[in-house]
C-alpha cells in the first residue's frame, strides 16, 4: 500500500517537471495578461497590487521608470 502511494507520487513529480519545462515561457505570459486588467500591455501600480511580489519588485522591474511595467520589462524579471 506504501508502495503504491509512493509510486503515484513519482509519477506526478515527473508530469510536473514535464509541465514546468514546457510551458515556463507560455506562464510568463499567461500571468502578464491575467495582471495586465485592462490590456494596455502595461502593468501599473495598481494592477502590480494584484501579485505581492510584482509589487514588492515594481521599481526594480520597471527599469525605464515610467511608472509601469511593461511586457519586455517584466520578461527580463526571470532572466535575472
Ligand atoms: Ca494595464
Ligand atoms: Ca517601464
Amino acid at each position: 500500500m506504501k508502495r503504491l502511494i509512493t509510486l503515484s507520487a513519482a509519477c506526478l513529480l515527473s508530469a510536473a517537471a514535464l509541465a514546468g519545462g514546457e510551458g515556463a515561457a507560455k506562464a510568463t505570459a499567461a500571468t502578464f495578461d491575467a495582471l495586465d486588467k485592462n490590456a494596455d500591455q502595461q502593468i501599473s501600480k495598481t494592477e502590480a497590487a494584484a501579485d505581492k511580489t510584482l509589487s514588492e519588485h515594481f521599481a526594480a522591474l520597471d527599469t525605464n521608470g515610467d511608472g509601469y511595467v511593461s511586457k519586455a520589462e517584466y520578461a527580463a524579471r526571470s532572466k535575472s
